[in-house]
Formats: C-alpha cells, structure tokens, sequence
C-alpha cells in the first residue's frame, strides 16, 4: 500500500465508533512527535471513535515506550496501541541501541500479548528526515498509524465473531 492509499478516505475503514484507543507518546524530539500524536488522534476521531474513547500517555523517551505500551495494554480498557516515538541518529551506536530494543519489544507484544501495538517508532537519520514523516514532504504518519489501528482492531473482532 502507498502512502497515497494511506488517507481515510482511500482507507474504506470498518465503523470504529466503538473502539478504544491508547496511544504511548514519547517526549524526546517532542518537536516531532507531538505533530504525530495530533495527526493520529484527528484522523482517528474522524473516522469516528470518541473523544472519551482515546487514552493518551507521556513517557520520557522512545526506549520508555517499552514499558508504557505494555502496562497500557495490561490495565487500559482499550482495543489497541500506537507507540509513538521519535530516533534520531547521533554521534554514538545509541541510536541503534534504542531503534533495536523497542522494535524487538514491541514486536514482542504484538505477538505475545493480547491487542495489537502499532509501530510508530520514527528512525530518521537526520531531522530533516523525521520532519518530511512529521507533516513535511511525506505527510504525517501519524496519520497511518490510526488508520493502521482501526484496521487491525477490526481485523481482531472479526476472529472474535
Ligand atoms: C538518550 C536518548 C537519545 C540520545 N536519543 C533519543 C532519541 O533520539 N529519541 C528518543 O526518543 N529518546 C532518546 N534518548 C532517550 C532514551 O529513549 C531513553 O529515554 C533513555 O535512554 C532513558 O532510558
């Protein structure tokens, strides 16, 4: 699927007004991820999920979204996750570190626990990157995340039918 096929109109997502959403945001590059948070949360509320219905929590860094997508998952009323954060390539193997570690756990809850995590880890090389994916050049993939959310939300309830 292209990034053009991506839009909700183009979408032809399933009725989410009565899903649950939570979404782990992290602080570093806030710059960044911010603009991503307000991207997911508009796209999903027009698609039709409630304002009440949308959990949103802070955590310091991108490896901290580890931790706070699955205590979310363990203790939240929700369907599913968006993990929202932001790498950008330093000086030092710090960046790789942290991309490996949260790509791997994450992964890991995909597959481990009960709701689907959407990946929403953006690991730019430089901030001209990140900026293209945060409302730039490439759009916003905030955005692609709910609808990515909605569908796989879906995709659970028609196996629980
Ligand atoms: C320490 C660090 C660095 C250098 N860079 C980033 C980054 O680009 N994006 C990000 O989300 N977090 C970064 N962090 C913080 C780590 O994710 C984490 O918060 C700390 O290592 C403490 O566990």
């Amino acid at each position: 699927m292209s990034s053009e096929q991506f839009s909700l109109q183009a979408a032809n997502l399933p009725d989410a007004s009565e899903m649950r959403f939570g979404i782990v945001v992290a602080e570093w590059n806030n710059h960044i991820t911010d603009k991503l948070l307000d991207a997911a949360v508009e796209t999903l509320r027009k698609a039709g999920v409630q304002e009440s219905a949308i959990t949103v929590m802070r955590v310091p860094g991108s490896f901290e979204l580890i931790y706070g997508c699955a205590e979310l998952a363990r203790h939240g009323y929700i369907d599913a996750i968006i993990a929202i954060g932001c790498v950008i390539r330093g000086d030092t193997p710090h960046f790789d570190y942290i991309c490996q570690g949260v790509t791997a756990e994450l992964a890991r809850q995909n597959t481990e626990g009960k709701i689907p995590v959407i990946y929403g880890l953006i690991t730019a090389n430089t901030p001209q990157q990140a900026e293209e994916r945060a409302g730039g050049r490439l759009g916003n993939k905030g955005s692609e995340y709910a609808i990515t959310a909605i569908k796989m939300v879906d995709f659970a309830w028609q196996l629980q039918k």
